[in-house]
């Protein structure tokens, strides 16, 4: 294993929808799936939004209020601790659209996938923090334009902060993946792009994930009781 002169390791931990599902939120693949029948892959498009605003808007709408009514786990909150320990030497990439992380503490966190507490203007590209008050579809707080969506990664789409991700990703010792069935790129491919550059491999999951590259360290149960052990 690589490690810097410092005697410090640098890691990336990758979260997926595994690690909020025991705070309540739902996953998406699976039985009892978030988009209820439908295949995430058909509706998280910007077609899916084109055809039927309304019914995107809703359903986002819908997942704002079970968000705000649950609260982060003890796996958030053991990454966040480790955040304490260990400072700029961790980055956590989450492709959730929730806050839990944040609500447990964590700072250095980069939504890839975008956040379910923003939404996006597609006029002028601002990111307003999403109020009650905009789920009437008002302006745009900036541009007066009415042409706000939710600030989410929909498929065909780039994902954010992609440059910084990889940064960390190929510089990283450790890269620990909680949580994401690794059915959905670029975020599928990290791990093999941070086993390429030499780091150690560890997955915590309730069942192994779809990886590519096999992980050195392959955890399997629940992420409350896994990712606090790990990180203890
Ligand atoms: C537990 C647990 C417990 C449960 N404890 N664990 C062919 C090949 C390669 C790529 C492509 C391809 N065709 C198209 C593509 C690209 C496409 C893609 O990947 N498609 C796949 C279907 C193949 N990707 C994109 O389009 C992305 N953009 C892109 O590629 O841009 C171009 C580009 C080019 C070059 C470089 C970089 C970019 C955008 C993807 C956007 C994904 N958006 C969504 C919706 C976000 C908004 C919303 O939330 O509504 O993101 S889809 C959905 O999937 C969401 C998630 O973040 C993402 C991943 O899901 P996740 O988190 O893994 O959840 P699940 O449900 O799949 O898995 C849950 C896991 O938890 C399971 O493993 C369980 O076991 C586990 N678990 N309970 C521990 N208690």
């Amino acid at each position: 294993m690589r490690m810097r002169q410092t005697g410090r390791m640098r890691i990336v931990v990758l979260t997926g929808a595994g690690i909020s599902a025991e705070s309540g939120v739902a996953t998406f693949r699976g039985a009892g799936g978030l988009w209820e029948g439908h295949r995430v892959e058909d509706v998280a498009t910007p077609e899916g939004f084109e055809r039927d605003p309304a019914m995107v808007q809703r359903f986002y709408d819908a997942r704002r209020r079970a968000v705000a009514s649950v609260h982060p786990n003890a796996a958030h909150r053991a990454l966040a601790r480790l955040e304490d320990a260990l400072g700029d030497e961790l980055l956590i990439v989450t492709q959730n659209v929730d806050d839990l992380h944040e609500r447990a503490g964590s700072i250095r966190l980069v939504h890839m996938h975008g956040e379910l507490r923003r939404a996006l203007c597609t006029a002028c590209d601002a990111r307003p923090a999403w109020s009650r008050d905009l789920v009437d579809l008002p302006p745009c707080p900036v541009c007066g334009e009415r042409m706000l969506r939710p600030d989410v990664v929909w498929f065909g789409e780039m994902p954010y902060e992609l440059d910084r991700i990889e940064q960390a990703v190929v510089a990283c010792d450790v890269f620990v993946s909680i949580g994401t069935s690794g059915a959905v790129y670029p975020a599928a491919g990290y791990a093999a792009l941070a086993s390429a550059f030499g780091a150690r491999l560890v997955e915590l999951n309730l069942e192994p994930s779809d990886a590519v590259v096999p992980f050195d360290d392959a955890r399997t149960g629940p992420a409350t009781t896994l990712v606090p052990t790990w990180v203890d």
